[in-house]
């Protein structure tokens, strides 16, 4: 972990938190920032011991959108040549459990890092937007989609035309945010969620994962069909057996990870 370092990691347990960590900028995602963010998350994800991630940003700002400095002038073939569409789909696509731990502002990319994570914990001056329209641009990193799924096409759309922003509670209440804590805590508690997320099976939590990422995505019939699918695969695992034998027998079970 270095001062310089955008992004600094570290692991408790099975848990890894990854903090942005630009705090000048209220952490504005830079190119630079998304290339060590998704370097990060590749080292995490060929690191067994760790099973869920926590991302964060500081007390004032999770992330307060793309880096407009960095993309004032751009002509549309550089920002197409840049690269940067595949770079956040590789955050999205991401193999392991990861919970946006948010205070502050999460603003335009800020707000769509958030929703590619799979949980939000919010702290109480948590503020959510998609401001994009105030410059000129709409959302670029799915926020139309991933934001109107979340909370709704009317909710969503004004959002996305006025520009305004929502606190925690309309977060909470719209169904953006898993839950609100003081901002002492959010952190703490996003970090007690993701070491319960540790404790459970991993192939169990990765096929149910899928499964449930999948209903944003597929239609019913073929939600469904994935999701028996990754159910009968489980029964492929040790983990299965074990946690079955375990509840009859009347005991705690030593998940492996086989
Ligand atoms: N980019 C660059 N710098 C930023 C920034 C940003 N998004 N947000 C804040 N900063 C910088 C400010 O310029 C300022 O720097 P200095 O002037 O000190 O050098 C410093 O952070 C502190 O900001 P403020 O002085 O403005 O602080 P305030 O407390 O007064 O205001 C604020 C905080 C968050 C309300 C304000 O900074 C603000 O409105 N920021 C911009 C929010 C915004 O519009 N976000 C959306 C950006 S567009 C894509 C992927 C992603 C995207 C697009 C495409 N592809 C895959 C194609 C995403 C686009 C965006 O996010």
């Amino acid at each position: 972990m270095t001062d310089e370092s955008l992004v600094l990691s570290t692991i408790d347990g099975r848990v890894a938190i990854v903090t942005l960590n630009r705090p000048k900028a209220l952490n504005a995602l830079s190119p630079a920032l998304i290339e060590q963010l998704i370097a990060t998350l590749a080292q995490l994800e060929a690191n067994d011991s760790v099973r869920c991630i926590v991302l964060t940003g500081n007390e004032r700002s999770f992330a307060a959108g793309a880096d407009i400095k960095a993309m004032v002038d751009a002509t549309p073939m550089e920002m197409y040549r840049d690269g940067a569409i595949s770079r956040w789909a590789k955050i999205a696509q991401c193999s392991k459990p990861i919970i946006a731990a948010v205070s502050g502002y999460a603003f335009g990319g800020g707000c769509e890092l958030a929703m590619m994570c799979d949980m939000i914990i919010a702290s109480e001056s948590a503020q959510f937007g998609q401001p994009e329209i105030n410059i000129g641009v709409i959302p670029g990193a799915g926020g139309t989609q991933r934001l109107t799924r979340a909370i709704g096409p009317y909710r969503a759309m004004e959002m996305i035309l006025t520009g305004s922003t929502i606190s925690a509670q309309e977060a909470f209440d719209y169904g953006l945010v898993n839950r609100i804590c003081p901002v002492e805590s959010y952190l703490t508690e996003a970090v007690k969620l993701a070491a319960r997320i540790a404790e459970q099976p991993p192939l169990a939590v990765q096929l149910a994962r899928e499964a449930v990422r999948a209903a944003a995505e597929r239609t019913l019939r073929e939600g469904l069909e994935l999701e028996l699918r990754n159910f009968y695969l489980l029964f492929d695992t040790a983990d299965q057996k074990e946690g079955m034998r375990a509840f009859i027998e009347k005991r705690k079970p030593n998940f492996t990870g086989e």
